[in-house]
Formats: C-alpha cells, structure tokens, sequence
C-alpha cells in the first residue's frame, strides 16, 4: 500500500466526524451506480478493474462503483492511516488493546530468516522451532513409527476443540482433503452436546485412534469435556492401563501447567503463543490435524500461500490491493448502502464449511459496538455473514439474492480446474457461477421479458432489477498455496475493516460471557435438591421444568 501517511495532528478521530467520511456519503448521494451504464461506457471494465493477486485472480469489476469512488475509498483508507496500521500490526505493536497484546498470525508464516520482535525477542526462530516439531511428529504418525499403546497404527485423528481450535482446522482438512492421506480418517468435535462425541466415535477403534486436543487455553470446559470423556472412552477400549493416554492423547495449547494436570506429558505439547488469536490459528500447531492429513511439505505450502497474501497485502497499491480494496468495500455496502450482510458463495465442494469458517473470522472479530476507546460506535460495524457452496445455494437462497429487497454482496469463490475432474461437471458448475454473477450484475428488464412474450401479469415477476454486486475470486486450482492465499486475503480483509471502523478487531468479549454464564446454570441443573433460583422468571421456569424432566 502507499504510505504517505496522514500528519497525526488535528484530524477528528471519529470516523463519522471526518471530512473523507462525509465527502464518501456525498458522492453517494450525488452519484448514480449503474452497472449496465458503466459497463456500456466501458467495454474494457471487466479487464481494467481485476488484477492478480497471490495467485488468485480478483475481477472487483461488478461492484457499484466508479472510479472517483475508489479515490474516495483510498483517501479514507490513508485518513484512518491503514499503511500505519497494517505496519504496526506487521511489527508486532500490541495492536489488541483490550487484552494487551501484539497480533502476530502474520508470524507464523514469516519464513526463516525474517525478523519478528515481541517483547525485544524475535519470535520467529519458535514458530520454526514447533513447525519442526510438529513436522516430525506428523511423519511418525502417519509412517506408523508412532503407534497407539497396543502397537497398532494410528488410522484415526480427532481433534478436540472449539471455535478457533475447530473451525480453523476442520475447514482446512476438509478443503485440502484431496491431498490427504488416504489411510487416515479425521474428525472434528466441538460440541458440548455428547451426541458430537457419541457419533465421531461410534465407528472407531480406540487402540487406532490419536486424540489432538486443541485448546489455546485449555480451560475451555466444552473442549475439557469433550477430552476427558474421550479419555474415559479410550481407557474402557484399551483395557484402562492410563498409560495408553500417553499414546493416544497430545495437545495443542499455549498452558502447559493445565495439559499437564490433564495427563497429558509436556513432550507430546505442541505450543503457541497469546498473540496468535484462535480465529487466526489455523497455521499454528492448531493446524496439526492438517499437518497430519496432508504432510509437513504440503502444509508448508499452505504457509507459503499465506505468504504470499501477505506480501501482495503489504506492497500492493491500493487499486490493486485484494483485502484492501475488498475491505474498503466492504465499508462501502455496509455502512454507505447499509447492507447488513454479506453473502461467500464457494463453487468449490471442497470448500463447504469456508463460509462457517468465514463467519466467526469476520463477525467475531468485528461484531463489535464500541471503538478502540471503549466508545459507541454511531456507524453500522460487522455485517452478518452467511453462504454454502454453489450450485446448492441456487436452489434455495439465491432467489432473494436476485429479487429479494436486500442488496447482498456477494463473493464468488471458483477454480478454473477440478481436483475431481469427471465428465462435463466442471463446466456445468463454473458456467453456474459465472451466469450467476451476470445475472445478479445485469438482471433482465421489464421489456427483455416483455419481448420473451411472457404475458403482461407476469412481467413484474419475471424482470430481475440487476445492479447486485460482486467479486469473482478464481484460482487455477484448489490447492495448500491457494487455500492459505485465500484465508490471508479475508483476515486482513477483516482488518482493513476494522481499522475503518475504529475497533478492536482481535478481542472477544461476547465470546467470554458465554463461557461464565452456563458455569452457573449448569450447578443449578445438576443439584441434587433445587437450589434457590435467583434468574428472571423465564429462566427459572424453565430451568424447573427441565429439572423435572430429566428424570425421566
Ligand atoms: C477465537 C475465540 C474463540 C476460541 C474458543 C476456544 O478467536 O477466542 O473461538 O478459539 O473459545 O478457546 P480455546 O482454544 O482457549 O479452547
């Protein structure tokens, strides 16, 4: 990005107070946004307004703007100083106020070499240190040099975990499944319901099974419980020798004194650190359960694709800079338009839990209602952010995405080459995505219906307003680079935004109140004689009733 950076001096700090802000919303009001008009004006949009990027090729084309909305877009970008806050972020600054620490994901994919210094240490030489670590234990595991106690190959993987410690991996096994090895099964359980647990292991055999259990803080009681009843169920499969635990158990977490107390020995920890946020974690030792299925080689491409991001996130121009620009217009909907949602639409059944993945990326870092400084926000912050893999969503939503009354930006995610080449499917499924966003872009007029003789009753029905904007995302293929490009392009997309809207993008405040609230609730269910209950009369009506029905 370019830095001229703004002079710190004098400029009101509130976004809704700053003249690039009510110089956006002007030229909104004074301007038309026409897709069919600005693509007619100009053939060449389509080629003009996309650009490379890590890979993957970014056409911004079908958005509803136009050039002077860019240089609105960029002056706001370098009012808010985004080149400052990305620098500051990328050296480590204790950017996460409100918990007082740096924000380093960036760090876990700097290669050798690259300095990175927290706390006057540079961390870089640690993040190699336990990719090593987790390189080789991954190659034991799947060699069969590591064995489960009884002696027999370790087939089955489950990570224990949740939020951060789930979504990141199970996303990215199931995305990079084609590279996985074959003679391994994977299972992701999170839930508190035992049900999770209950069906992951139903089919397993407890003497071929590795339990990852994956917890930054290893205090998270779902994850707790999940582990210990996983243990139970080990130790009942095994013959109960709970020296199997050391076979079947190692963990990922950054408390080694609660892994230890867990029983699970120190050597088979594979740490982190508390500037790695779990929602940014998936290319930490929280990624081990990927490791495990596509190797330390390929997982270092994943890195490298990261990487990559980066980089293009850090030099690019603004014009042709992926999360800055997608940021900036994500702002643009959200706040100018006031869309509150944002639709990703992967053509790619790969990557079918992306948009789940996405969800807690984006909303969890910036559903936030307060600044940096603790003070109300007065703009629109974090859209909802919703999405399932193409063609399904075709099928069922995507009748609001083109005639509903919500403007729904939408990010289109393909590949111009199947990992599962079979038949025609591929071009079936990309000409799907393509006519989509023409669609969705150019819709179809009342008198293009009219002259299809569709009868006059029926005109309102059939016409198709258009103007619905979009960006296409297309890689060559689905691949550890690509996935890893992919998922750095959304996490500083989500910073770019954050940094707009004055938040602190990389806390979790609301996370943390459900984690007090249910330690209460869940004495009060369990007591062997009915405690005095001092909630709302909802709640204790209902914690009665359930009371009462358990029993049965
Ligand atoms: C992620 C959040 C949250 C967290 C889980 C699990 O950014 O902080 O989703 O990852 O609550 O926490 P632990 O890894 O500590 O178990």
């Amino acid at each position: 990005m370019e830095s001229h950076r703004r002079q710190p001096s004098d400029q009101p700090r509130a976004l809704d107070l700053r003249p690039e802000w009510s110089a956006l919303l002007e030229h909104r009001r004074s301007s038309t946004f026409d897709l069919r008009a600005l693509f007619a004006a100009e053939p060449a949009r389509g080629e003009r307004m996309a650009f490379p990027a890590a890979g993957w090729w970014v056409d911004w084309s079908k958005h509803l703007v136009t050039d002077a909305t860019v240089r609105h877009l960029r002056t706001l970008a370098n009012a808010v100083d985004l080149p400052g806050r990305s620098a500051a972020m990328f050296a480590g600054e204790r950017i996460n106020s409100t918990e007082d620490r740096a924000v380093l994901h960036v760090a876990l994919r700097a290669p050798k070499g690259v300095r990175v210094v927290v706390d006057g240490k540079d961390v870089v030489p640690e993040v190699h240190a336990v990719l090593d670590r987790c390189a080789e234990f991954a190659e034991r595991v799947r060699s069969g040099t590591w064995t489960g106690a009884s002696g027999r190959r370790i087939r089955n993987v489950v990570n224990l975990g949740i939020g951060g410690s789930d979504l990141g991996p199970a996303m990215c096994v199931e995305a990079l499944g084609h590279y996985a090895e074959r003679g391994m099964r994977f299972r992701f359980v999170s839930n508190v319901d035992g049900t999770h647990l209950a069906v992951a292991l139903r089919d397993l055999d407890p003497h071929e099974t590795l339990f990852i259990v994956c917890s930054k803080t290893f205090t998270t009681l779902e994850t707790l419980l999940n582990a210990r009843s996983a243990r139970d169920w080990l130790l009942a499969g095994t013959g109960g020798d709970a020296r199997a635990i050391g076979r079947h158990f190692v963990a990922v977490s950054t408390n080694a004194v609660e892994v230890q107390r867990f029983g699970i020995d120190p050597a088979n920890m594979f740490g982190f650190w508390d500037w790695v946020g779990g929602r940014y974690s998936v290319g930490s030792a929280v990624g081990l359960s990927l490791m495990l299925a596509i190797g330390p080689q390929r997982f270092r491409e994943f890195l490298a694709g990261y990487r990559a991001m980066d980089e293009h996130f850090l030099e690019a121009p603004f014009e042709r800079n992926a999360p800055a620009l997608l940021g900036l217009l994500a702002v643009w909907y959200r706040n100018v338009f006031g869309c509150p949602t944002r639709a990703v639409l992967p053509y790619d059944q790969y990557l079918a839990r992306f948009p789940a993945y996405l969800q807690q990326l984006d909303m969890e870092s910036n559903g936030k209602r307060v600044t940096k400084d603790g003070e109300p926000v007065r703009w629109a912050t974090g859209p909802i952010v919703w999405g399932e893999p193409g063609t399904n969503g075709q099928h069922a939503f995507f009748q609001l995405l083109h005639q509903g009354t919500e403007l729904v930006p939408c990010d289109f995610i393909a590949f111009s080459r199947s990992l599962e080449p079979r038949g025609e499917h591929h071009d079936q499924l990309m000409a799907n995505c393509f006519a989509q966003t023409e669609a969705l872009a150019f819709g179809k007029t009342a008198d293009e219906v009219r002259a299809e003789g569709v009868p006059e009753a029926l005109v309102g029905h059939k016409t198709f307003p258009g103007n619905r904007p979009s960006t296409t995302l297309l890689a060559e293929q689905l691949t550890p680079h690509a996935l890893g490009a992919l998922i750095a392009l959304y996490e500083h997309q989500v910073f770019v935004q954050g940094v707009v809207w004055g938040v602190n993008s990389f806390d979790q405040w609301g996370v943390e109140l459900g984690k007090v609230l249910a330690k209460r609730i869940a004495g009060e269910l369990s007591a062997a004689v009915e405690p005095a209950l001092r909630h709302d009369s909802s709640t204790n009506a209902l914690i009665r009733r359930y009371r009462q029905q358990r029993k049965a």
